[in-house]
């Protein structure tokens, strides 16, 4: 069985746990602590540390680039289906550029406000620690502090999705396609401590996010 392992809340994870969802395949999840990836590191054969990581009979596979989707795809070719076709690849590879940092720069910092509700206490030290020492000392105190610009600024990367949604089901056609889960993925990441909603002004992200949290491949 194909095994995800991951961290709930992780804004590259979410997307691989919604594909894996959305084939119907039976897959199971392995969860580890965001600052201990002691299990990828062994799996991976001490060459990486990030997540998602997929575990599929003696395949173990990861994407240690920043935009070759190289798991998304893995799950694509395996299980058929179909979310990176030929003609869409130029414009997918344009839009979960924008997704993976734009997007994804508001939402991790306005989820990580939350880090002590989103987390056991035993680990709340060493997430603490790991991302200052990556942002810098006091950083998410800084974001919280900038609670309502990180908000303003995502809900002005978001117009653009809004506006593809006003004209078509999906992002780009009218089934989902790789950057309709990319999408969600870093959206479920914002919403995941519970402290936030979808901008009321975009009706049609809202709509699309709810039909994309239970859409199932139809074989
Ligand atoms: N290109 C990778 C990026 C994955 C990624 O950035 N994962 C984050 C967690 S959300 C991570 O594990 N970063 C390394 C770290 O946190 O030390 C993918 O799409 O799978």
């Amino acid at each position: 069985m194909i095994e995800l392992i991951q961290f709930p809340f992780s804004p590259f994870c979410l997307p691989t746990r919604r594909i894996l969802e959305f084939s119907g395949v039976k897959f199971k999840l392995i969860n580890v602590p965001p600052q201990d990836r002691s299990l990828v590191w062994k799996l991976t054969r001490q060459k990486y540390y990030g997540v998602p990581v997929i575990r599929d009979g003696s395949r173990v596979i990861f994407d240690d680039t920043d935009d070759q989707q190289i798991v998304a795809k893995y799950l694509d070719q395996t299980l058929k289906l179909g979310l990176f076709p030929a003609g869409r690849e130029g414009v997918q590879s344009i839009l979960w550029r924008c997704i993976e940092n734009e997007i994804e720069g508001a939402t991790f910092r306005l989820n990580d406000i939350y880090y002590q509700e989103n987390l056991p206490a035993a680990q709340q030290l060493q997430y603490l620690r790991f991302k200052e020492r990556k942002f810098g000392r006091g950083c998410i105190a800084q974001w919280h502090q900038d609670q309502k610009v990180w908000l303003k600024k995502l809900e002005a990367a978001l117009v653009p999705f809004e506006q593809m949604l006003a004209h078509s089901e999906f992002l780009l056609d009218e089934r989902p396609l790789f950057v309709d889960f990319d999408l969600f993925g870093m959206l479920e990441n914002f919403l995941f401590s519970g402290h936030y909603e979808l901008p009321k002004s975009q009706p049609n992200l809202r709509e699309w996010h709810r039909c994309m949290k239970t859409i199932r491949l139809a074989r």
